[in-house]
């Protein structure tokens, strides 16, 4: 049947592990706009208040609340049962795929479990939130970590590995994302372009569903085990 597998996931996968998604209600940018939070200039501007919003999230993950939920279980159950070549694009930071179990995926977002030094650009796992005392240890004088994050108007990471899956995917699936920030909303029309079938599992319509092929409406943890079985 199929024999190359993409996969894009989104907050929404996510939000019922109990983790916040971007722009549903009461989502993470109600409470912060993205030009104070998730850009280089934002950053520049008032470190504290964006090292606040990462920790914040940094010590929920870390709560102990906080587990992959069937979702991200069927994703990872999925790669360990499919014979042909699989690659899982998460836009989230949060390490919940991994948790679960999935190995062949990348953080095209960066990942909240690490911090990175500003000057080498030498990431670190964060033992402790972000702050005057967390630094670097490779450089003299010591960096001030940063989160180790992708933020608007910085380059996605893996771009390479993702286009080249995509150029030779037979079928894309989209899960729990709202399509609205590039390059991975972009994805679905390069999927098409190669003539790959294109899914999207969401509660709603996304913004772009209608490039979508197949549309499964519900909720992740529901539609997921039942798709891959
Ligand atoms: C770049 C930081 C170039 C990490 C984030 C082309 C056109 C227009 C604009 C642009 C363009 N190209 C670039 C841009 C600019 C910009 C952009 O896209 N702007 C948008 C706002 C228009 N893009 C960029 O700047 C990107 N960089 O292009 O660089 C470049 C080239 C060369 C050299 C240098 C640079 C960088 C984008 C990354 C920004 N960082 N976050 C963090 O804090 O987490 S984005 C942020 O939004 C997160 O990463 C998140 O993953 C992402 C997308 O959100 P979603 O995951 O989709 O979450 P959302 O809440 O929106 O939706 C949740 C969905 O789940 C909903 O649909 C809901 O219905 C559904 N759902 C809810 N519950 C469930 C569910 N579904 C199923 N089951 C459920 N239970």
């Amino acid at each position: 049947m199929y024999r190359q597998i993409v996969i894009l996931t989104g907050a929404g996968i996510s939000a019922e592990s109990g983790l916040r998604t971007f722009r549903d209600q009461d989502g993470l940018w109600e409470q912060h706009h993205i030009e104070d939070v998730a850009t280089p200039e934002g950053y520049e501007r008032d470190p504290l208040l964006v090292e606040r919003f990462y920790n914040s999230r940094w010590q929920q993950l870390h709560s102990g609340d906080i587990e992959p939920n069937p979702a991200h279980l069927a994703l990872a159950r999925l790669e360990q049962e499919f014979d042909g070549e699989l690659l899982l694009v998460t836009q989230n930071i949060d390490d919940l795929h991994e948790r679960a179990g999935s190995r062949r995926m990348l953080h095209m977002h960066g990942e909240l479990s690490k911090g990175r030094c500003p000057r080498s650009r030498q990431t670190f796992v964060l033992r402790e939130p972000f702050g005057e005392d967390n630094c670097c240890t490779c450089c003299i004088p010591a960096q001030r970590l940063r989160p180790h994050v992708v933020w608007f108007g910085e380059m996605p990471i893996g771009m390479d590995r993702i286009h080249d899956a995509l150029d030779h995917c037979d079928l894309f699936i989209a899960i729990g994302t709202s399509g609205t920030v590039y390059p991975a909303a972009g994805f679905v029309d390069s999927a098409n372009h190669h003539g790959a079938q294109t899914v999207e599992v969401n509660i709603m319509p996304m913004e772009r569903n209608s490039h979508f092929q197949i549309h499964l409406q519900g909720k992740a943890s529901s539609v997921l085990p039942r798709l891959i079985e």
